[in-house]
């Protein structure tokens, strides 16, 4: 609290209690997200409390193991200590079957990251029930992926500036930031969000219940993203948040209502606090749009509440903001008809219909001819799809610029270099597609292509009324441009890896055909972008104007 009787940067909005009909849909609520799969099985839950026992000893062991190689005696090894915190989805509590536990592991300053990613990642791999280790050393924020008894867990290190690690050590004194490197700082900086996002509701069990029901719209609606330009998952806990704080006292079920209505009609810029923005011991930024233009050009921005402020969606833009806008709407709708009776909880959880929605789409396709070097390639491209998007909401007969969420990936194995040349352009060819590794192997000229295509749906002004002939659309300096832009990354090789950019239509007809050889729009939406059965049966054909 902040002295004056309330959590957030004003006072609460209203402090009533829920009534007799926001406890029904909250029940309904609940009721539905179980029948969603958003919980994990009693015997999940369990396992994981069991893994991450084992694996807070086994930090420990490793600090202690490291310290008596620096020729500590064993008692002053042993005291050196070492603690495990959680964060993610996990710490929240609103993690799903399947959901990874975000681990930091806290260890004292004569232990190194070397050996985190030599020693403790050795370790890890001679523990039992470890099925996968693998370190990423040099990320932005190096972590160790892992997976033990089933359960993927990503380990991210801290070494603070202490001798040992007490036991009831708190992450939440900025002090211990100082003296410490980036890399370090960046890996607390998760723990020290999630850890004060829930100190900062009123009430933690409401809060999560209500962040469960908008994870799950947010991703049934395609819109929970934080890399293409949409909001993550610790953006959309904050906004929960944030709706806690204006209604200490209701339920999930009126939570979820006025997170909504208060989201649509939120005047952006205006940044979402969950508390006022301090300052601390550091020579670092904090989110500061007076000072910084920018942070000025963040569209929504929503700020985390643990120092150093930073906002958790500079990636929004123009075009993703509209569509987030849209869906807030959507989905104010649909609860005002839950509560009045005339709707199910089912229709907010409906799935996104962006295949369906277009008439033009791009398809971005990054491949290379090996699989881990395809994971690296296809991350970068879909890092810096957005600047496509930017580049493209500058062109003027575009109303809408809609990236989706997801790649779709796919494994060719070609019998000849034209095969392998027409799977990185993206054709599609069921008889390429149907074929398995045993068919190509050993036979000279064969491949295999990992291909990741992204897509961008592309929504155009209405005609004008009177202008003839075909509608002119050129994209071709945007698209020139951002492939450019993907091939200068500074692993790019020309040799080992493609990136094509598509323009398609959803449907192909025989009038379009003709039509599209002289627009270069060559193909139309392929199969696996649609769940079976979801694809519709083409339109009856219209005759074109
Ligand atoms: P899941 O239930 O695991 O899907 P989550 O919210 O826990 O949801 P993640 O495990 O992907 O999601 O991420 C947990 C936190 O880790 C969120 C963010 O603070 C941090 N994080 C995730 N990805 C990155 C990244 N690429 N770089 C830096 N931090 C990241
Ligand atoms: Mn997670
Ligand atoms: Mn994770």
């Amino acid at each position: 609290e902040n002295g004056r009787g309330y959590l957030g940067v004003t006072p609460p909005i209203s402090t009533g209690e829920s009534n007799a009909r926001e406890k029904e849909v909250t029940a309904t609520l609940m009721e539905e997200l179980r029948k969603q799969n958003t919980f994990e099985s009693e015997e999940e839950a369990r396992t994981r409390e069991i893994v991450l026992g084992r694996v807070a000893a086994l930090v420990k062991s490793f600090v202690r193991e490291v310290s008596l190689s620096r020729g500590f005696s064993e008692a002053a090894a042993a005291a050196a200590g070492g603690q495990i915190f959680t964060f993610g989805s996990y710490r929240l509590g609103v993690h799903g079957p399947g959901s990874d536990i975000d681990t930091l592991c806290v260890v004292p300053k004569h232990v190194s990251r070397e050996d985190f990613f030599e020693v403790f990642e050795k370790m890890l791999r001679e523990t039992e029930g470890v099925t996968e280790a693998s370190g990423v050393p040099d990320a932005y924020v190096p972590v160790i992926k892992a997976k033990i008894s089933g359960i993927p867990i990503d380990f991210l290190m801290a070494r603070l500036a202490l001798s040992s690690i007490p036991e009831d050590l708190s992450l939440q004194d900025d002090n211990l930031l100082r003296n410490l490197d980036d890399r370090c700082i960046r890996s607390l900086g998760g723990s020290r969000v999630t850890d004060e996002i829930l100190r900062l509701v009123p009430n933690v069990n409401v809060f999560r219940d209500s962040l469960r029901c908008i994870k799950l719209w947010a991703q049934r609606r395609a819109i929970y993203s934080n890399v293409n330009g949409f909001l993550g998952g610790v953006a959309w806990a904050m906004l929960v948040a944030r709706i806690c704080q204006l209604y200490p006292n209701a339920i999930a079920g009126a939570i979820v209502s006025r997170f909504f209505i208060i989201m649509y009609q939120w005047s952006w810029p205006q940044p979402v606090l969950l508390k006022q923005i301090e300052e601390g011991p550091l020579q670092v930024r904090v989110w500061n749009p007076k000072l910084y233009p920018g942070d000025r050009s963040h569209r929504m921005p929503i700020i985390t509440p643990a120092y150093p402020a930073m906002c958790a969606t500079h990636n929004v833009t123009a075009s993703t903001q509209m569509i987030m806008t849209e869906e807030f709407k959507k989905g104010a709708d649909i609860v005002d008809k839950v509560i009045v009776g005339t709707a199910t909880w089912s229709e907010l959880f409906a799935k996104h219909d962006f295949f369906h929605k277009y008439r033009y789409y791009l398809q971005i396709i990054a491949s290379t001819g090996d699989s881990a070097l395809q994971i690296k390639w296809a991350g970068t491209v879909e890092s810096r799809l957005r600047q496509l998007v930017m580049k493209l909401e500058f062109v003027e007969s575009l109303t809408l610029i809609h990236p989706f969420t997801k790649g779709f990936e796919q494994v060719s194995y070609c019998l000849s270099e034209a095969e392998v040349r027409s799977v990185a352009q993206g054709e599609t060819n069921d008889e390429i597609q149907k074929r398995k590794k045993e068919d190509i192997e050993g036979k000279e000229g064969a491949g295999t292509v990992y291909t990741t295509t992204f897509y961008i749906g592309l929504a155009i002004e209405a005609k004008q009324p009177g202008s003839v002939g075909p509608r002119r659309l050129d994209i071709s300096w945007p698209t020139t441009e951002f492939t450019k832009m993907a091939k200068g990354w500074d692993k790019f090789d020309e040799t080992k890896m493609g990136i094509v950019v598509r323009h398609i239509k959803r449907y192909r007809t025989i009038s379009d055909q003709i039509a599209l050889i002289y627009s270069g729009i060559s193909s139309a939406l392929p199969d696996n972008v649609y769940d079976p059965g979801e694809r519709q049966p083409k339109p009856a054909q219209k005759k074109r104007p």
